[in-house]
């Protein structure tokens, strides 16, 4: 990878793996692009940045060639939760920016990254150690079809047009730095900011529901990582199990309540994202991205906990506002 370029850059995984990728590549080889330019400010940092509607083809080619880009990485999605509001505005989004970057990747000889998910997976598909190669056919939400196809059109322009396609399928993203919106794991992240503030937490998820999850510093490893890796060794492209932990609700209250022991969880479902948990995989095998590329996570629950519980106070210690202990 040598020019970059990020579509989405502002939303929960550009904003912070532009700085990540700026680091590796340097500042003026990674291209940051989002829709909104009002955010220009905080997503630009110190390199380049474009404002860019990925379902504007031509625009969007246009900044393909004039930064001599090689490497692209679609992070442009409608999340589970807000695509069920949306679902024809979920597929125009979701697969418009797929399809844009997977031609003008062609086109202008590319690497593509386009994220899949847990949600590529349905109710029929096995729930625990879910394989790498399974029944991907009884999925129920807009976001899942649209990774559903993703992965089949990644891997299409791979065989059929020789496009290098990678692309993983993300748990849960849990991080400190942008909040994700309109997630159905959305809620293992706010749990941090309400412990925080507030020493309590109301769920949107009934206990019991187990979801695969994974701290951003590990998703940022593994998207370099894959990128990287030697071609010759990928026996799959499109997408790739990758795992870190799963929990359920309980289980995250009492990892944060070995640190804030007063902290109180209860519930209130949200009867459309509880369904989205139901249809999900409890736990992925993820043997195939650790074999062909050497995935290898760091954080486990009672790692990512501590590092959340710190770095959020320090937001809030920041910010003026009182911690609650
Ligand atoms: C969502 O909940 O929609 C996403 C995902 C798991 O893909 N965080």
């Amino acid at each position: 990878m040598k020019n970059i370029l990020v579509l989405g850059a502002g939303g929960q995984i550009g904003s912070e793996l532009v700085p990540y990728l700026r680091d590796i590549y340097g500042n003026d080889h990674v291209i940051a692009t989002d829709i909104s330019t009002e955010k220009r400010e905080s997503i630009a940092g110190n390199g380049p940045f474009e404002a860019l509607n990925a379902l504007d083809g031509e625009a969007f080619n246009a900044i393909v060639k004039k930064y001599k880009i090689d490497t692209i990485f679609n992070l442009v999605a409608l999340l589970s939760a807000t695509g069920e509001k949306s679902p024809r505005l979920a597929w125009d989004v979701n697969i418009g920016a797929l399809t844009n970057s997977l031609y003008i990747g062609k086109e202008n000889g590319c690497a593509v990254f386009t994220p899949s998910s847990i949600g590529a997976f349905g109710k029929d598909t096995p729930k625990d150690k879910t394989p790498q190669d399974t029944l991907q056919r009884s999925n129920t939400t807009i976001y899942g079809v649209c990774k559903v196809t993703g992965e089949l059109l990644s891997d299409y322009y791979f065989h059929r047009f020789g496009v290098d396609t990678r692309s993983v399928r993300f748990p849960g993203l849990i991080s400190h730095v942008t909040l994700p919106g309109g997630g159905t794991t959305d809620y293992a992240v706010e749990i941090f900011y309400a412990a925080t503030r507030d020493g309590a937490f109301t769920c949107n998820i009934q206990a019991g529901t187990y979801m695969d999850m994974m701290y951003m510093p590990d998703a940022l490893d593994a998207v370099v990582r894959l990128m990287e890796a030697d071609p010759t060794r990928l026996k799959h492209r499109n997408s790739f199990n990758i795992a870190a932990m799963s929990f359920d609700p309980e289980e995250i209250a009492a990892a944060i309540r070995r640190h804030l022991p007063s902290f109180r969880l209860s519930y209130d479902i949200d009867p459309v994202k509880q369904a989205i948990a139901d249809s999900w995989p409890n736990s992925m095998d993820d043997t195939c991205a650790r074999e062909e590329w050497g995935w290898a996570p760091k954080y486990d629950l009672p790692a990512m906990t501590r590092e959340m519980l710190e770095k959020v106070g320090e937001k809030f210690t920041r910010s003026g506002k009182p911690l609650p202990l």
